[in-house]
């Protein structure tokens, strides 16, 4: 009679064990923005796209798109919400150009971002999109060079620290 509580604290043990021993994902996030299939482009909601993700510090935005029909502008808050490249206020407000058809941008700090296409008409169509780069991490930091990652260390130390809690339990059980 004994044995069916000693059995299911065992399993709720192991449950315990892989839970928490189980390999984490290392590193910054890397997004498409728009995701495959569509990229930067015109007529996609940016906006939705933007809310289904939590970007944090050190993830990275691909702009995939046809270099000859469309470019990213990092710009102000301001010149988003403008779509005015031309500069009205002093500063033309725009932070960096990429123009490659592949760009990957790194969000190195914890602000918000703000990008726009700059071709005719695009930004006013809503072609632009809005991120905010959290600095609480989203994701475990980078394992240090030359690292097979925690996860391996973690689970090869967690296994007999587990077995032997399980062990100990059955003595005492
Ligand atoms: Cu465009």
């Amino acid at each position: 009679m004994q044995l069916l509580p000693c059995f299911a604290s065992l399993v709720v043990l192991l449950l315990l064990w892989t839970t928490t021993a189980a390999p984490q994902r290392a590193g910054a996030a890397e997004y498409l923005v728009g995701d495959v299939g569509y990229g930067w482009d015109s007529g996609i909601n940016y906006a939705a796209w933007a809310r289904e993700h939590a970007f944090a510090v050190g993830d990275v935005l691909v702009f995939q798109y046809v270099s000859t029909q469309h470019n990213v502008y990092e710009v102000t808050e301001e010149v988003y919400r403008s779509c005015d490249t031309t500069g009205g206020g002093g500063g033309d407000g725009v932070r960096v150009k990429y123009t490659t058809g592949y760009d990957r941008v790194v969000l190195a700090e914890a602000r918000g971002y703000w990008f726009i296409c700059d071709f005719p008409g695009h930004c006013l169509g809503g072609m632009k999109v809005a991120v905010n780069a959290s600095a609480a991490q989203q994701h475990p930091p980078p394992p240090a060079a030359g690292g097979g990652g925690r996860g391996v260390v973690i689970g090869a130390s967690a296994l007999p620290l587990g077995l032997g809690v399980v062990v100990a339990l059955m003595i005492i059980m």
